[in-house]
């Protein structure tokens, strides 16, 4: 078994508490920040709760300080109620099939056999900062941690694939995990990739994060990794993965996660795409950690600036920041290189000679020349938000 405290009844007890203290209005004033309330799951430390059934908890911004993010820190979304509680690895399986030449059953000793391939990439949510969006785009409210900078370990997904076969005419690979939905009429979480996806180098089949093996609410005992593209696809608790031969067309890969087909993939505020086309890799973006939004500075003293950048598996070739509300804008240092996959951090140190309000700003552009946009790219699903960041700040 995965972890004693785990059995389901502990869970859903502490999962079911948060709807009590919620409906009785009695929550502690103690797990409140930012402004908004925490809650602690199993495994996790005090997280953001935007909703405990399915949980969906965020990472308040000060982990952010730190180049990986902690595993009990790391943002958890689900989107089923039922969820997998605890696994008995003695009984797990990871089933291989479909269109390939075998099908295989690997037991978590089977994976590990393959070659162990680590690297530190970005996970983030398609729906990361949706609340800035304006009109409001429906879905999770989500500020800036639905997302967290890990390092994965696991098995080369096109390893396993070899060791099924591949068999000619197949066009997608799909990924099924353990978790369901409250009734059968509610479309289980199932997603695809294309086949020539499936078998870059990169995508991994993870069955450790941060060294250690996935938390439960993370995806234990496995979970694919795609880095570079959004986490929707990165499915938790793998339990099936079918090669077909034509386009994997469900509910969560159509109409779910899908982007207008346009090139910004953005249509005019409040209005409908004609054509989608489903989301895949991450635009490029960055956020100021420190100093804080609304932060009190003092005149004449230095400070250093410090956040984060990030793009879909291209280096951040450059974080330039303004202090004075877009008008003029310098370079800033880069911290550590994790890779073209992980994010960056940088630096960028400011003396305030005079009092008053600033705008300090911060935009990302990476090694093909992507960068971010002075307004907001509006999609009615809320995806991908990166709007040049903007924090205001008072020197007194
Ligand atoms: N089995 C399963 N995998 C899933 C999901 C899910 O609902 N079920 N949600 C996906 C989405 S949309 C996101 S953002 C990430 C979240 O990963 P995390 O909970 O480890 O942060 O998991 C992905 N994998
Ligand atoms: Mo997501």
């Amino acid at each position: 078994m995965k972890d004693i405290n785990f059995s389901r009844r502990d869970f859903l007890r502490t999962a079911g508490a948060v709807g009590l203290a919620a409906a009785f209005g009695g929550i502690p004033a103690d797990i409140f920040a930012e402004g908004r309330r925490l809650y602690k799951f199993p495994e996790k430390t005090d997280l953001i709760l935007l909703t405990s059934r399915p949980p969906q908890l965020e990472t308040p911004l000060h982990y952010f300080k730190e180049l990986i993010t902690p595993n009990e820190a790391l943002f958890v979304r689900w989107h089923l109620a039922n969820i997998p509680t605890s696994v008995d690895l003695n009984k797990w399986r990871l089933m291989i099939g479909g269109n390939t030449d075998k099908a295989l059953e690997l037991s978590m000793d089977d994976l590990k056999k393959f070659e162990k391939v680590s690297f530190t990439a970005v996970i983030q949510c398609s729906g990361n900062g949706r609340s800035f969006f304006e009109p409001r785009a429906a879905g999770g409210q989500w500020q800036n941690g639905a997302m967290g900078n890990v390092t994965w370990s696991g098995a080369r997904l096109k390893d396993i694939l070899t060791q099924a076969g591949i068999k000619a005419g197949s066009v997608d690979v799909v990924f099924d995990g353990l978790d369901s939905g409250p009734l059968p009429k509610v479309p289980d979480f199932v997603k695809s990739l294309p086949l020539d996806k499936a078998v870059e180098d990169d995508i991994i089949i993870a069955y450790e994060m941060n060294g250690e093996p996935l938390t439960m609410l993370n995806g234990f005992p496995a979970r694919l990794v795609v880095p570079g593209w959004y986490a929707t696809y990165w499915v938790k608790a793998l339990r099936e993965i079918t090669v077909v031969s034509k386009t994997y067309e469900e509910f969560w890969m159509n109409p779910a996660y899908r982007i207008p087909d346009t090139p910004c993939a953005c249509v005019a505020p409040g209005s409908k795409p004609g054509k989608s086309v489903p989301i895949t890799r991450m635009n490029t973006r960055s956020l100021i950690i420190e100093p804080a939004a609304a932060a009190s500075l003092k005149v004449g003293r230095t400070v250093d600036i410090m956040g984060l950048a990030f793009s879909g598996g291209y280096s951040i070739k450059d974080v330039t920041v303004s202090v004075d509300g877009g008008n003029t804008w310098r370079e800033s240092r880069f911290g550590k290189d994790m890779g073209k996959y992980s994010w960056i951090q940088w630096y960028y140190t400011w003396k305030p000679e005079k009092k008053g309000k600033y705008t300090l700003m911060a935009r990302a552009t990476n090694s093909i020349g992507e960068s971010q946009p002075f307004e907001s790219l509006w999609n009615p699903s809320g995806y991908m938000w990166n709007k040049i960041e903007s924090i205001d700040v008072n020197v007194a």
